[in-house]
This record gives C-alpha cells, structure tokens and sequence, in this order.
C-alpha cells in the first residue's frame, strides 16, 4: 500500500501538471487526509467495492490501481470522474449520485452470498443530503454489507457546511457507529483545481 509520502508526492505532481496548463479538465486533489486514509484502507479487500466523488485519486491507489494507470486518467480530462472497474472503483462528480449505486450494489452483495463489502466515500456536505440519509437508513435498516465514510474538511467548495444549515454539529460527527465512519480533515488545497487560475 503507499505510504503517506507518495500520496503527497502524487497530488503534487498533479497539481504541477495542473498549474502547468497540461490538464485540460477539472482535478479535485487531497491533502491532510492521508493518515485517515490509510487508517481506512486497512479495513477494505481487493474484492470490496469502492464509490467515490469528484476526489478520488487517494481511494484509487490505495485500492492499488497502479501510479501510472491513474495518472494516465487524469491527464486523459477524467480525474473528475474516475473509473476502473476491474479494481471495482466507480465514481461521480454528481453531488449524491454514487450513493443509491452503492447501496444497490451492497443489496446485489447481499442477495448473492459473495463476501465483499461496498465502501462509499463523500464529503461532509454530501452526507447532509437528503439521498445520503435515505441512502444510510435503508442500507442500516436492511443490514446490508456497507460502510459510508464522511470526509469532513468544512467546506462546500467555498460554503461553510455548518454556516449553511446552522448545525455546530453535522449529522454523523462524532458518533460511534459501525456503518458510518466521519473524520476531519483540512486541506491546502482549494476544492477544485490547484491553486492557480489556468487558461488555455
Ligand atoms: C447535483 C450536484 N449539485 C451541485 C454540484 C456542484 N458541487 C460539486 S462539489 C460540491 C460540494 C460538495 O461538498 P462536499 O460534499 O463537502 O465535498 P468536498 O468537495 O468538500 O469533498 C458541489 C455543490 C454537483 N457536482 N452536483
């Protein structure tokens, strides 16, 4: 599994590419996660399904997509996006859209017998969606074999989360629940992009 240096070294080397006008599409980079991120990864099996948002290059290799086959992605214009199914990595820059997906495919786990898990990755504002809460509460009330992980770093591209629906505390903080895993993190990264306006 790659450590917490290469991570870091890998979103800087997108981001370089990305200040450098080499990306013609959007990119949505971590920092300041990785130690959570590793923490989550040793719960999740070659055979356990992943969905992911918008930010995803961290899951992907963590889930061992080799370095240049993700990176191959990104400059192909679909870090926004991406796939590969043959590591059972789906994602989508559609706030919520993974999220029924996910649970559907945990139900498809479930009625098959296979023994994999779905592990459902969104940001902070994505889970106080309404299809988050319906997404969670039909996949608690039907024990079905999935994980949601809330990755909280505050902000909806430039909103305050908790500004926005006045709540000090957002709906799964600081909770001990076996299905819903959140965690804080702060990024040096704006939401999108890598900190310099790029033109073409
Ligand atoms: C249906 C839909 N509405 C709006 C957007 C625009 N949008 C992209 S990311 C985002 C904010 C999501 O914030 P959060 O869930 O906290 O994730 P983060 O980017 O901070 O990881 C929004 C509103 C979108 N992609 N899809």
């Amino acid at each position: 599994m790659m450590n917490r240096e290469e991570l870091i070294a890998f979103e800087d080397k997108v981001a370089a590419l990305f200040n450098d006008a080499q990306i013609r599409a959007p990119v949505h980079l971590y920092s300041g996660n990785e130690a959570e991120m590793i923490e989550v990864f040793k719960a999740i099996q070659p055979a356990d399904w992943l969905f992911c948002s918008w930010r995803s290059h961290y899951q992907c290799l963590l889930k061992g997509v080799p370095q240049q086959d993700v990176l191959d992605e990104i400059m192909a214009g679909r870090s926004i996006s991406l796939c590969f199914p043959s590591h059972r990595i789906y994602s989508s820059a559609i706030v919520g859209g993974v999220l029924p997906i996910a649970v559907g495919t945990a139900m498809a786990l479930k009625r098959s017998g296979e023994r994999a898990m779905v592990h459902c990755f969104m940001g902070e504002m994505t889970a106080e969606t309404g299809i988050a809460h319906e997404s969670m509460k039909y996949a608690r009330n039907h024990s079905l074999p999935i994980r949601f992980i809330v990755e909280d770093n505050g902000k909806s591209v430039c909103t305050d989360t908790r500004e926005a629906w006045n709540q000090p505390v957002l709906s799964f903080e600081g909770r001990r629940d076996s299905q819903v895993h959140h965690y804080h993190y702060s990024t040096h990264y704006p939401h999108a992009g890598a900190g310099q306006r790029v033109q073409f």
